[in-house]
């Protein structure tokens, strides 16, 4: 038995472990860790010897649990999926009654139901917590989307309120400045209950799909300013850094103003412009579409961004096919810094409604999965600490405190005005790229999106006329109430049936 006992415990020191648990150390929580390499931990512990909690290091993980202050809090960070279970295997029985176990990784949010579910049967308690902000999160403050058993989170609360991100209390801007054992004191922390079982880890992975979503309508922006106007990747990076001090603000512009402006070492040109361009993904954006497809949520946009990153993937056909598709050649006249401003415009109001999918996901998700989600907290935690912080989510949180049961964010009436206002420049982009053949799935699909929705009348009526000709799968009728389904025999009587 160790002569002092840990406050928490961590299981797993690659980069995420290592630099939450000296975030955790830098705000006086002692913490001990444990990696299943043990010279990972070894090397850890010797490269920090004096944080302000303390950290220890421990080979065994018996000895690691034996620790930890009642009831035991651990913190897993490893691999998400097989590695997750292999811990929570070996945790187990090591554990006592009340005792919690917190995956921060990115879990799938079924599995982290299945998790909470198994580990209650034994008496154990389960948070799945999203953390997002990467690897300077984690050091310096995260985002956090605990979720699972409330009484099991009160007891990780204060050490979640503390390690967060903190914004401004009245302007909800990110609270900057923390560096190695000097934390960031004060401030809302960008940390809250999301609800039962899966919802922190189901609304984490919300917040990856939406973050797919912002990076793809960001690159579509750079394509039109390099590809209709010509701009050099460097005057495209003036333009990102220029509109972060406006209504797009947000540490995704500011990075983008950064990236396009960084020289490459090796040649001297424009680094970007060396960036072999097909994109990777590890699957929380897929997981978000299929969410949306398997609970009938129009997702289009934040699915777009995904489909971009796969046809990006496939370099050698595109290029193969680049040869033999022909396409119209770009010719943009008029006025360049007008189209900017409109290529701005397209951007904000195919954002808007990429965060409407978003929303409108986990609205449908909460029904399904019985959760009550706080749509205003949620925009308030991601206001700092994670990838898609930005001066817009606190619209979103203003949105969301007007009125908790929004719909749709394109109804609140701030967003509306500010579609209004943008929508000619977003029409008028878009119709750019269709006619000079510059991609913009994003953009166009977020269009479609809001036309669709605010259709009274869309072509569904001849689909399910379609749908009753081949497979008398029955429609309603607009002069009868809802709930009345009607068929008639299509065209002759008698005619041979065909297979749905
Ligand atoms: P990785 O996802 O690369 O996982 C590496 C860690 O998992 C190492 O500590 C490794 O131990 C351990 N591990 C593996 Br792999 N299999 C294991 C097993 N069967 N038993 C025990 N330990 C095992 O680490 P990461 O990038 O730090 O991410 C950690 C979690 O945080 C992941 O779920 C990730 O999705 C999530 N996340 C990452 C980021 C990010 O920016 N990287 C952001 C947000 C969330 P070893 O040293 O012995 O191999």
């Amino acid at each position: 038995m160790p002569e002092q006992l840990s406050d928490i415990g961590l299981v797993g020191l690659a980069v995420m472990g290592q630099n939450l648990a000296l975030n955790i150390a830098d705000h006086g929580f002692r913490i001990s860790v444990y990696n299943r390499t043990t010279a990972t931990m070894e090397k850890f512990v010797a490269e920090n010897p004096s944080t302000p909690g303390g950290l220890a290091g421990f080979a065994s993980l018996a000895d690691f649990v034996a620790s930890l202050k009642r009831p035991r809090r651990v913190i897993i960070l490893v691999k998400a999926g097989a590695g997750t279970d292999a811990v929570i295997d070996q945790l187990v029985p090591l554990m006592e009654q009340g005792d919690i176990v917190i995956d921060g990784g990115n879990a799938n949010w079924n599995d982290t139901i299945r998790r909470e579910k198994a580990l209650k049967a034994k008496g154990l308690r389960f948070i799945g917590s999203g953390v997002s902000g990467g690897e300077e999160g984690a050091r310096f403050g995260p985002a956090l989307m605990p979720g699972g058993d409330f009484e099991a989170y009160k007891e990780i609360e204060p050490v979640w309120n503390a390690i967060a991100a903190k914004v401004d209390h009245t302007t909800g801007k990110p609270l900057t400045g923390a560096a190695p054992g000097k934390p960031i004191v004060g401030g809302v922390p960008c940390s809250t209950y999301i609800g039962p079982d899966g919802a922190g880890h189901y609304v984490k992975m919300c917040h990856n799909g939406i973050e797919y979503g912002d990076m793809q309508m960001i690159c579509e922006s750079y394509s039109l300013m390099a590809n209709l106007l010509g701009m050099s990747a460097g005057e495209c990076g003036k333009v990102f850094a220029e509109w972060n001090t406006g209504v797009l603000d947000s540490f995704l512009i500011e990075i983008t103003a950064d990236i396009l402006q960084q020289k490459d070492p090796m040649t001297g040109g424009f680094l970007v412009d060396y960036i072999l361009d097909t994109a990777g993904q590890k699957g929380t954006g897929k997981w978000t579409s299929v969410s949306a497809l398997d609970m009938g949520v129009p997702a289009a946009t934040i699915a777009e961004s995904v489909f971009a990153r796969y046809i990006s993937a496939v370099k050698d056909e595109r290029m193969a096919a680049a040869k033999i598709l022909t396409g119209p050649k770009a010719n943009v006249d008029g006025d360049r810094k007008a189209f900017i401003q409109a290529i701005h415009d397209a951007l904000y109001c195919s954002k808007i409604c990429s965060y409407a999918q978003g929303f409108q996901l986990m609205r449908e998700a909460q029904k399904e999965y019985h959760w009550t989600l706080k749509f205003g907290e949620i925009a308030m935690i991601w206001r700092g600490g994670c990838i898609i912080r930005a001066r817009f989510l606190q619209k979103i949180k203003e949105a969301f405190d007007r009125n908790a049961t929004l719909a749709n964010l394109l109804l609140d009436p701030y967003f509306k005005s500010e579609v209004d206002r943008c929508q000619a420049n977003w029409r008028q982009v878009v119709a750019a790229a269709s006619l000079n053949g510059v991609p913009v799935p994003t953009f166009s699909s977020a269009l479609s999106y809001y036309d669709s929705y605010r259709a009274e009348r869309l072509p569904a009526n001849l689909l399910q006329g379609q749908r009753d000709f081949f497979g008398a799968h029955t429609y309603e009728r607009t002069d009868q109430p809802r709930g009345r389904f009607f068929h008639i025999d299509w065209p002759e009587p008698g005619r041979p049936q065909l297979e749905a």
